[in-house]
């Protein structure tokens, strides 16, 4: 009789953090690093990922929900994050295709929950719900002063020649963007077991090297060299 493959589980990395602090950039460059080290892997982000939760990520985006609140915008997220989960996450993990997101839950408990101040009961049976045990293995932090990524975010409309209008949300004060940086941190306090903080504050280079050094320190599979 044939034997099943000792299959390694697949694993489902998150990242987080405030706005510009280089998320999608960092998402990017891990995946090229996983596929250097024979991993197959899929970019996602959130809100997003598939065309539902796009269709929610832009009606929430455009500033449709904002005057409904938090609460009922922490439950269009949530509704967003359940397709997301059940027709991409969950089936790419299942047949060991590692998933990689931009955003994901925590996002809702530091936007709509902490800083938003949804209560923490929503906020967890939201997430309950969504999740479905989906809990990601690592979720990666990037830290920095939102002063120094909104720079940034400036620095890429002029390069792109585009106005700086912000969505929904790069349009709160500089305090709230502060006290949502205090939250992502108290967050990963309290996750310390799946969190890992890391200063945004380094050239691109250097901060993918950080991240892949906790990576690879993560998952075993990863800790042998590039393949040719
Ligand atoms: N939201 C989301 C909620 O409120 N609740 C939820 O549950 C969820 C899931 C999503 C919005 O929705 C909210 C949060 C958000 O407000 P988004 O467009 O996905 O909207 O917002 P961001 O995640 O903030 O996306 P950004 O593209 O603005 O930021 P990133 O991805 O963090 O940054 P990135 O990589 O695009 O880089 C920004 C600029 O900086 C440069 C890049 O080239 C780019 O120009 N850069 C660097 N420059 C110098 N040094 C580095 N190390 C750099 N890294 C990148």
């Amino acid at each position: 009789m044939l034997e099943a493959p000792n299959r390694r589980p697949a694993r489902f990395i998150t990242f987080e953090g405030g706005e510009g602090v280089g998320k999608s950039t960092q998402v990017r460059r891990l995946l090229n690093n996983l596929g250097q080290h024979a991993i197959e892997a899929v970019r996602t982000r959130e809100p997003g990922g598939t065309p539902k939760a796009e269709a929610i990520r832009s009606f929430i985006l455009q500033g449709r929900s904002e005057a409904w609140g938090a609460g009922a915008e922490a439950v269009l997220f949530a509704a967003a994050r359940l397709d997301h989960v059940n027709q991409l996450i969950a089936p790419n993990l299942a047949k060991g295709t590692w998933v990689v997101s931009d955003r994901f839950c925590d996002s809702t408990r530091a936007y709509q929950g902490l800083t938003g101040g949804v209560d923490d009961k929503l906020i967890d049976a939201l997430e309950n719900l969504a999740l479905d045990g989906h809990t990601p293995d690592l979720t990666i932090v990037l830290d920095m002063d939102p002063a120094v990524a909104f720079r940034r975010v400036e620095q890429r409309a002029v390069e792109d020649g585009l106005q700086l209008t912000g969505d929904r949300f790069e349009k709160e004060e500089l305090d709230w963007h502060r006290r949502l940086r205090e939250n992502f941190l108290d967050i990963a306090r309290n996750n310390a077991d799946r969190c890992v903080v890391i200063s945004a504050e380094q050239d691109e280079e250097r901060l993918e090297a950080a991240i892949w050094d906790v990576v690879s320190a993560r998952f075993p599979e990863l800790q042998t060299g590039p393949v040719a």
